[in-house]
């Protein structure tokens, strides 16, 4: 069953799932992904307490759909509706049995079939689902608002349910998720039309503006609060361009002014001592950028921190003040 397991709980219950998916992006790369990370050791960082196995890499499944060549926006679309049932099912059946999930990426379009799958299971039991979308990008452009027509771009409006994707993927957006349970954190980088109908949605928005403003402690508690209010589950999408690019370079697409790599640890701390997420995507590393491996260990270190058993012991003075009580300026 999908639960919001307790932090000793997750302990044994993480499971590494590979996702070469680059046919969302328009460069070259991502699917290299899953085995530069496995590469830094990733599993053994995990501990192996915390990593019960290593599922290796899915594939896609199933027929290409026929083109459509009055839809021209989209690139590879086919490629990347080969991957979601094959994504979908790993998560439905990985959360289903109680583990949790980690993805290993592959581009963001990985998570049309992730986010899905979860939803699924999280139907069948009644449980509410929560996303968070960690992100210089909000991924809500559709076929019709999307400048570049890169399907790692779109993610999340597909996951909301808008429309427009049948002529392009080949099968219709399901909604899987409620856009007022959706939190994208770390925003910076918007399209003009996908901009106006994320208003329009009653997605959450936390962007760097309100990070700088405010710090991460703030919007962490809120969005940790409100998911163990509804007794919820946690799905939590990190794009690795969320980071700023001067700690994380080797991604598809950098933009600068990201938070830094303490606040990205911080998030990863919170998230773990909350024992709310069940499940965890990993998206857009790029190892052909990563000629000195620097980003392929920050990122897994960021991984390796969700699942981290010192955590909860390291910051116990803290915890002592309040769940959450963290003074953001000690991390900038
Ligand atoms: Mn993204």
């Amino acid at each position: 069953m999908v639960a919001s397991v307790s932090l000793r709980q997750q302990y044994g219950r993480a499971i590494l799932v590979g996702a070469p998916v680059e046919g969302g992006a328009n460069i070259a790369g991502s699917s290299r992904g899953p085995s530069a990370l496995r590469m830094t050791g990733l599993r053994g960082m995990l501990g192996k307490l915390a990593c019960r196995a290593d599922h290796g890499d899915l594939a896609p499944v199933g027929d290409e759909p026929a083109s459509n060549p009055e839809v021209a926006c989209a690139r590879k679309p086919s490629e990347v509706a080969l991957w979601i049932p094959s994504l979908s099912q790993a998560a439905y059946e990985l959360a289903r049995g109680g583990d949790v999930p980690v993805f290993l990426g592959g581009d963001h379009s990985l998570s049309m079939g992730t986010v899905d799958g979860i939803a699924r299971a999280c139907a069948e039991n009644g449980r509410e689902l929560f996303l968070l979308w960690l992100d210089a990008h909000p991924d809500f452009n559709t076929p019709a608002t999307s400048p570049s027509g890169n399907p790692h771009g779109m993610s999340l409006a597909f996951l909301c349910g808008e429309p427009g994707f049948e002529p392009v993927l080949g099968i219709p957006a399901r909604k899987a998720v409620d856009p007022g349970n959706v939190f994208i954190l770390g925003m910076r980088s918007v399209d003009a039309d996908e901009g106006e109908v994320l208003k329009r949605r009653g997605v959450n928005l936390i962007d760097m503006y309100e990070i700088r403003q405010r710090g991460i402690t703030a919007p962490m508690r809120r969005i940790l609060g409100t998911v163990a209010e509804h007794d919820g589950v946690l799905h939590v999408s990190l794009d690795a361009d969320f980071v700023d690019p001067s700690f994380i370079p080797a991604v598809n697409v950098p933009v600068p002014g990201g938070v830094s790599y303490a606040e990205a640890q911080l998030i990863m701390q919170m998230l773990n001592e909350s024992g709310l997420v069940a499940s965890l995507d990993v998206a857009e590393f790029n190892p052909l950028l990563d000629a000195e491996g620097q980003s392929a260990r920050a990122i897994a270190e960021l991984v390796a921190c969700l699942f981290d058993q010192e955590s909860e012991g390291r910051h116990d003075y803290s915890r002592r003040k309040s769940r959450y009580g963290y003074d953001a300026a000690q991390v900038n």
